[in-house]
């Protein structure tokens, strides 16, 4: 059969890749409805061929649809979601809003389909695009020598941040190319205009403080990235100390990651199940620029962490847009349309 599908939040980097994700993974779209804001109703959209226009969000009626994809934002999902799964609807919410609730299935693909089987409200979520990062390689080694404390330093692309972070870094590069090599003696030398969005310039710069404050001087990203993996491994007690930070990197989440277990495991072994994880490739210099584009999460410098009992330590890069964001949300409606879960 055919679904009629709707994309809340068409007009975004997340939207714009679920698009192109139906498309290229040929799912089976009946009618297909766009909605965003009031700023954008009325402009259209190409969608194989045809030209699609954009609703607003906030007044459209959404009876007839069957599974309806959201990306605009927690505000909009904690709005609109129930809304929309009470009009008939399966959602699939790419935002905070519903993640922690305990009858909304926060699922990867590859790591916790099952979990699909208990979705009372209709809605399920998807993770966010820095825990998806690291599931899909922490649960084979979880499933081997169980997972007890995470400990991770991100690397993060700034299309994270939507179509304004992709503009600010792209303005802030340019501002300082003639002259960015001075900020080798002087970081205030060039001029690269008043900073946006975050509080210091993220071009030829980092940022560790990506988002608000939360509990214990822990940013909310760090924060869900705890609570996210404790749900999605099913390990409620699982002890995570996480730093989120921002990049000069378009797109594609890189993730150092130091774990321990409750027994042992070498290096050799964890090699051998990452190598036939499913959604997991092996590279020796997992980055950015390789996994942007790409659907798998490059995972390579796996050794013992020699600071820890039964420790590990690797490196993971991962695109933050598909797998990181709307991959992962097409995967779940595929699994659902299948039966299979
Ligand atoms: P719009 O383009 O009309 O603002 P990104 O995070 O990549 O910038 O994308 C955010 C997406 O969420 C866009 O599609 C944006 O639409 C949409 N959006 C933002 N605010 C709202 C809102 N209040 N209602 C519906 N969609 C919204
Ligand atoms: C970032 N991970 O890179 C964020 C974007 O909870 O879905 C996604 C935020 C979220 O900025």
């Amino acid at each position: 059969g055919r679904y009629n599908v709707g994309v809340v939040g068409a007009t975004g980097l997340v939207g714009t890749m679920m698009l192109s994700l139906l498309a290229e993974r040929n799912f089976p779209v009946g009618t297909l409805r766009l909605f965003a804001s009031a700023r954008s109703a009325g402009k259209t959209i190409a969608f194989n061929g045809s030209d699609v226009v954009v609703e607003d969000a906030t007044t459209a009626d959404y009876a007839g649809l069957d599974v309806v994809f959201f990306s605009a934002g927690g505000s909009t999902s904690k709005a609109l979601a129930e809304k929309v799964a009470a009009a008939g609807a399966v959602v699939i919410d790419n935002s905070s809003a519903w993640r922690s609730h305990p009858e909304v299935p926060l699922v990867v693909a590859e790591v916790n389909q099952h979990a699909l089987r208990q979705m009372p409200k209709g809605i399920v979520a998807n993770p966010n695009c820095t825990t998806m990062a690291a599931m899909p390689a922490l649960k084979p080694l979880h499933d081997a020598a169980g997972l007890v404390r995470l400990v991770a330093s991100t690397y993060q692309a700034v299309s994270g941040g939507g179509v304004e972070g992709v503009e600010i870094l792209r303005e802030q590069i340019v501002a300082g190319a003639e002259t960015c090599a001075d900020l080798s003696y002087d970081g205030s030398s060039v001029d690269l205009g008043t900073p946006r969005k975050w509080s210091v310039p993220i071009a030829y710069n980092v940022v560790p403080l990506n988002y608000v404050l939360g509990e214990d001087g822990y940013t909310e990203e760090e924060l869900k990235l705890r609570d996210e993996s404790r749900k999605i491994l099913e390990i409620p007690g699982l002890r995570v100390a996480a730093t989120c930070v921002r990049v000069p990197v378009f797109t594609g989440h890189s993730i150092a990651i130091n774990v321990e277990f409750e027994r042992p495991l070498s290096p050799e072994t964890a090699l051998e199940l990452l190598g036939k994880a499913p959604g997991v490739v092996l590279s020796d210099v997992p980055n950015p620029l390789e996994a942007a584009g790409k659907d798998p999460v490059f995972v390579g410098r796996v050794r013992r962490d020699t600071s820890a009992d039964n420790g590990l330590t690797l490196f993971v890069a991962n695109d933050n847009l598909r797998k990181g964001a709307a991959l992962n949300a097409v995967q779940i409606a595929e699994v659902l349309i299948s039966g299979q879960f």
